[in-house]
């Protein structure tokens, strides 16, 4: 991996692992828009497909775009490489794949981005791969469902959508002594408020979607490796699997995160802001923000992550009935699934993102009916306050 980190991280998101363009100077990097590349010679193409000659091959295998965004990311989260993969789902099935045999076990956060919980449930238990999805956040509740064939905990942290916190250097000392590998999807914070492989996981993976792409435009994902042999074997499968990213989105993403410093400072203050107008408002029966006092994990999250990020949740006292007349009337937020644009959004995740886990487990995971989701977006808090004032008075 090439590249390095620099005193801020404001200047990792903009420097980190780039380089001026070696051949007309570009200061953006190109966008290397072809599928293939040519050899000079047999011996060449041989050297290749062999690993001597570390030049491209073929886009689905590395791309020079690519590449340049996976070696930001990789610095970024402190890893020893990145793979860009063509969703955040791409991802979350790449890691499942590379990780998990017939007969083997895995432990994850039920309330965890529903698909990510669902693809094992329906897709991967089909090849015998077990799994239990639980409240990560009761680390005895994870040591007892430990058997001899498990083998990766996986950690959403804050999870989405209800904001529950999981101790990752806990759950990395647990990791250890059971010799299970550790991954964490964070998506949520972004490696500018947590950093889960300095806190001792094995693997970090982000939905790009989110707040590192940042405009609402691209789907991407990525799997970052602590170590280089863990990095060897996710690289295989997802190149023979084939959920890579393509160079036009690596470079929209690439272009995103130059910006992710900015974005997470502006909308994690006014979501701070709003969360607190939230909690003192008549109509509203519960907010769930990590930076609130009134968290139960408050603590937690000062000590593993630098921020509290922009995600909020809540319910309003009439229930659901009150909260969908409420996210219909939001103007200027739209009522949209997805998180982490610049533009905020807000949705209802029992009917929408988490639809397809069954009611007990979405009820059990703490997804309640009533459980309203807003992702804060970097507008003026003078537009979104005074749009969810009107909305509330509506509901
Ligand atoms: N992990 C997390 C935490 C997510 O929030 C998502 C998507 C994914 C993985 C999957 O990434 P994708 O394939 O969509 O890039 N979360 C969404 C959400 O909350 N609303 O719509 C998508």
């Amino acid at each position: 991996m090439k590249g390095k980190t620099y005193r801020s991280f404001h200047t990792d998101v903009i420097h980190a692992g780039q380089e001026i363009d070696p051949l007309f100077g570009g200061v953006s990097v190109p966008i290397y828009q072809t599928s293939t590349f040519a050899f000079r010679d047999a011996d060449q193409g041989a050297d290749r497909f062999a690993g001597r000659d570390p030049g491209y091959v073929y886009t689905r295998i590395g791309n020079p775009t690519t590449k340049a965004l996976e070696d930001n990311l990789a610095l970024l989260e402190g890893g020893c490489g990145a793979l860009a993969t063509s969703t955040g789902m791409a991802a979350v099935t790449t890691l499942y794949a590379a990780l998990l045999d017939k007969d083997t076990h895995m432990i994850g956060t039920a309330a965890c981005y529903g698909p990510s919980r669902m693809v094992m449930e329906t897709e991967f238990s089909r090849f015998g791969v077990e799994a239990d999805f639980i409240d990560t956040s009761d680390l005895a509740h994870i040591e007892r469902l430990i058997r001899p064939s498990t083998r990766l905990l996986y950690i959403e942290t804050p999870a989405n959508p209800t904001l529950i916190l999981t101790d990752l250097r806990a759950c990395a000392r647990l990791a250890e002594k059971h010799n299970l590998l550790l991954a964490v999807d964070n998506t949520f914070s972004s490696p500018m408020l947590q950093k889960p492989l300095e806190l001792g996981a094995d693997i970090v993976l982000h939905s790009l979607t989110k707040f590192i792409n940042g405009h609402s435009d691209v789907v991407g994902g990525v799997l970052i490796a602590k170590e280089e042999a863990l990095f060897k074997k996710l690289q295989k499968v997802l190149r023979l699997m084939g959920g890579t990213m393509d160079p036009h989105q690596a470079w929209l993403v690439l272009r995103g995160v130059k910006t992710l410093a900015l974005r997470v400072e502006k909308a994690q203050r006014t979501a701070a802001e709003l969360a607190s107008y939230l909690a003192s408002h008549p109509k509203i029966a519960w907010v769930n923000y990590p930076g609130l006092a009134s968290h139960p994990q408050h603590e937690l999250a000062k000590a593993q992550m630098s921020g509290f990020g922009s995600m909020i949740c809540f319910g309003l006292k009439g229930g659901y009935e009150a909260g969908k007349k409420m996210i219909n009337a939001v103007k200027l937020a739209a009522l949209a699934v997805s998180l982490g644009g610049i533009e905020s959004l807000i949705q209802h995740p029992a009917s929408m993102t988490h639809a397809g886990v069954p009611k007990k487990e979405r009820e059990s995971a703490g997804i309640t009916d009533d459980l309203i989701r807003l992702s804060v977006g970097c507008e003026g808090i003078e537009d979104l306050q005074a749009d969810l004032e009107q909305a509330l008075d509506k509901a």
